[in-house]
């Protein structure tokens, strides 16, 4: 018997961990199953990463400060986040997608679109490819993924997001309207709080309301932002799913608890990113093609520089000597309230290229004394080691 012909012209699927930290943390620990959490840091300036479903009705969630999150749910417990152990299930995770799909675009740590066109031979129709990849991910990680399937990439992200937790959402094409028009302009992809509030201002309050309005006066009231939204409106995004490593980054950051100034007190913040980064690629077996340096002024005046990295490297020292090149980029007049350091460009070490990417020498070195760290630091934990020049 045959299947009859597919009337989806692509089939993607997004994919997104459901309170990715906070379920990991439950995970592995069960005393915190069904409790309140948020993940971060309790210093003053500290933000929430994530807040557990359990602590969600409360009004918290991510990028609050840590501060108000506590005010709004007193009884919440406050864990430490452990970003390796992310960064390792993240793995997992996107190990998994790569069983399901040659391409697959990770968007970030927890969720990724795959392009799973043609392979309904493979997997069956897009409900069974969904309730699979949320069958593996389970399986692998004892987690839970949202997963939304449509024609396009836009439409498979908003589908993974409306029925989370535990999310299985497809759109099928001829419903991709129906299913777009009512929900508020808050789910145009872009759209950021500010444009929210320009739409609403010119009484646009659905999508619907932005499919009918005019193309040339959304345009000539919001630029390009009108020609895109006016298209996602229409369910009409034709972007690609990309799978590229290059795209991604692995970075380190700190609010300070107290601004610094000046290229001298901004170098141990560097060195301690640069050594975290590090740490990541070298678990990964990854190494970086370049290097972004990040300061936000106590202003909250964001600025970054970034330099290529020839050869990618995935030593600290590498990293350190890049980013201590960018900062006489900056003006370092003002005091800064946020150091960051990411690597990007990353290249798979897995790939038999490792050979020409360390010369000898002074560079070997590095390596053992990084790897050396590294065993202290799974012995006795991330903060107890440091370099003599951090101290
Ligand atoms: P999200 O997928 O946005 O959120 P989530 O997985 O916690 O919850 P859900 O998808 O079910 O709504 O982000 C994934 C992880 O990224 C999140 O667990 C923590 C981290 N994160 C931050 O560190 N800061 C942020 O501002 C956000 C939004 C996420
Ligand atoms: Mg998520």
């Amino acid at each position: 018997m045959s299947r009859p012909a597919s009337t989806w012209p692509r089939i993607i699927v997004h994919a997104d961990m459901d309170a990715f930290y906070a379920a990991i943390e439950q995970h592995d620990r069960p005393e915190l199953r069904g409790k309140p959490l948020l993940i971060g840091g309790d210093s003053p300036r500290s933000v929430v990463t994530t807040a557990s479903y359990e602590a969600r009705p409360f009004g918290v969630g991510s990028a609050m400060s840590m501060v108000v999150a506590k005010r709004k749910c007193p009884q919440a417990l406050i864990i430490p986040p452990r970003m390796h152990r992310y960064a390792e299930v993240s793995r997992q995770i996107m190990e998994v997608f790569d069983t399901f799909s040659p391409r697959v675009e990770a968007l970030s740590l927890d969720e990724a679109f795959l392009d799973m066109t043609g392979a309904e031979r493979l997997f069956g129709t897009p409900l069974d490819m969904a309730a699979a990849i949320k069958w593996a991910v389970r399986e692998r990680t004892g987690l839970c993924v949202s997963v939304g399937v449509a024609a396009s990439k836009y439409v498979a992200k908003v589908a993974s997001d409306v029925r989370k937790p535990d999310g299985l959402c497809v759109v099928e094409p001829q419903d991709t309207l129906n299913f777009l028009h009512p929900l508020p302009i808050s789910r145009l992809w872009g759209v950021g709080k500010r444009g929210e509030e320009q739409l609403r201002a010119l009484g646009l309050a659905t999508i619907a309301d932005v499919a009918a309005a005019d193309p040339t006066w959304l345009r000539g009231v919001l630029g390009s932002m009108g020609d895109h939204i006016y298209r996602l409106a229409q369910g009409d995004d034709p972007r690609p799913v990309v799978p590229d490593r290059e795209a991604q980054s692995i970075g380190a950051e700190n609010t300070l608890d107290e601004d610094v100034r000046g290229a001298a007190a901004i170098r141990p913040h560097l060195m301690h990113a640069a050594d975290r980064i590090a740490w990541r690629l070298r678990r990964g077996s990854l190494a970086a093609g370049g290097v972004r340096v990040k300061l936000k002024t106590n202003r909250f005046a964001l600025h970054t520089r970034q330099v290529a990295l020839r050869p990618p490297s995935q030593n600290a020292g590498d990293l350190l000597d890049a980013a201590l090149a960018l900062l006489e980029h900056f003006d370092l007049r003002e005091p800064m309230r946020l150091v960051g350091l990411a690597a990007f460009d990353l290249r798979d070490l897995a790939a038999p290229v490792q050979g020409e990417l360390f010369g000898q020498g002074k560079r070997q070195k590095q390596q053992q004394l990084d790897a050396a760290l590294d065993k202290l630091r799974e012995r006795f934990g991330k903060g107890t080691v440091k370099r003599g020049s951090d101290v």
